[in-house]
């Protein structure tokens, strides 16, 4: 059989509910089952005894249609008895767990002590959610997002959730990054000749993806890779759609622009997609040598989902080869 049969074919690096949107839109736009999907891991705690991977979760409940589409996180039809409880005892209720999603941390949990991987884990919940892409960790050790802040370092989940992303960011750290080895699924898949884009998807930049390429030997990777790396501008209209990243752009020096986050990106990119309303940036962008495309980047339903994610697919397997990377070789595309 064709070795690069079972491969994927696109990898997607996704953080929270920007990423996990599009990762749907993907699902739909494409077999799912080339579909992989790098989650950010930075996020992940351990709280009230249990191991929690936010993003995973997103990704995994988004997939399955069973998030909860208001929040962006937890399940839908969610009951709060736990919660409740635990309010009465006095206990800690500032990071909510829903009774049916404390069924997957305690799970989780239970199988990370018997030694089993975070990958394995995954898999086999992505299983019994019937979710046919590859959901995998970006590492099977612990990293761990660090925002600096004037008044000293903070946890992720912390500033997040609840400090609801008041402090101000004056850096991160990702603690952890510089041991943790890739997961080797990932680096194979980077390495492999017949994977045909790398998307970034529209995730913060800093709290989300930087902690994936921070994990050893990532970033290289994704700038050896033969593929066309696409990234989805998380800036729509010169504002953040969801979120902190305006806020974590000024605060760390940038402009909040699509423009910022290309450049943030400029090292391993070939191609960046920006919302119709930044079509004044595409000129800007392609003088930093990036293959630039307009389009509505906003996923408001499905519809807007799938549409973004074809946009995403056409543009690697077409657009994306005229960049820096590959303007010297024959492009489908032409000059
Ligand atoms: N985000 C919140 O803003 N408040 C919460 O109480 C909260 C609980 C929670 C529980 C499980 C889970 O998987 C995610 C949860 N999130 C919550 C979201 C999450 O912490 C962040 O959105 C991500 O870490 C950022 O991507």
């Amino acid at each position: 059989m064709n070795p690069s049969a079972h491969s994927p074919s696109i990898l997607a690096l996704s953080g929270g509910i920007g990423g996990a949107k599009l990762a749907l839109g993907l699902t739909h736009a494409m077999p799912p089952e080339k579909l992989m999907i790098i989650g950010n891991i930075g996020d992940d705690f351990v709280h009230l005894g249990l191991n929690i991977s936010p993003d995973l979760d997103t990704l995994m409940y988004t997939l399955s249609g069973k998030s909860d589409s208001d929040k962006g996180w937890g399940l839908a039809n969610e009951s709060w008895t736990v919660m409740q409880a635990l309010e009465k005892m006095g206990g800690e209720t500032w990071f909510k767990l829903g009774d049916m999603d404390l069924a997957t941390h305690l799970e989780r949990t239970h199988r990370l002590r018997a030694g089993v991987s975070l990958t394995e884990i995954t898999s086999y919940f992505c299983q019994q959610f019937g979710i046919e892409a590859r959901i995998i960790p970006v590492s099977n050790d612990r990293v761990h997002t660090i925002v600096e802040t004037p008044d000293g370092d903070m946890t992720f989940q912390d500033y997040f959730v609840r400090e609801r992303c008041k402090p101000t960011v004056s850096g991160l750290s990702f603690q952890g990054a510089d041991k943790a080895l890739p997961n080797p699924e990932l680096i194979e898949t980077l390495q492999n000749q017949s994977l045909q884009a790398v998307v970034i998807c529209p995730s913060n930049p800093f709290l989300s993806i930087d902690p994936i390429l921070a994990v050893r030997g990532v970033r290289e990777e994704l700038r050896a890779c033969s593929a066309p790396v696409i990234a989805v501008s998380p800036i729509v209209g010169g504002n953040a759609v969801k979120g902190p990243t305006k806020k974590n752009l000024r605060e760390l020096g940038h402009p909040v622009s699509a423009t910022a986050i290309a450049n943030y990106y400029r090292d391993f990119i070939d191609g960046f997609i920006v919302d119709i309303q930044d079509e004044a940036t595409a000129q800007e962008i392609q003088k930093l040598d990036i293959a630039v495309k307009v389009s509505n980047t906003m996923m408001t339903d499905l519809t807007t989902k799938i549409e973004l994610a074809q946009t995403v697919l056409n543009f690697s397997s077409c657009c994306g080869k005229c960049t820096k990377r590959f303007k010297e070789k024959d492009s489908p595309c032409g000059p």
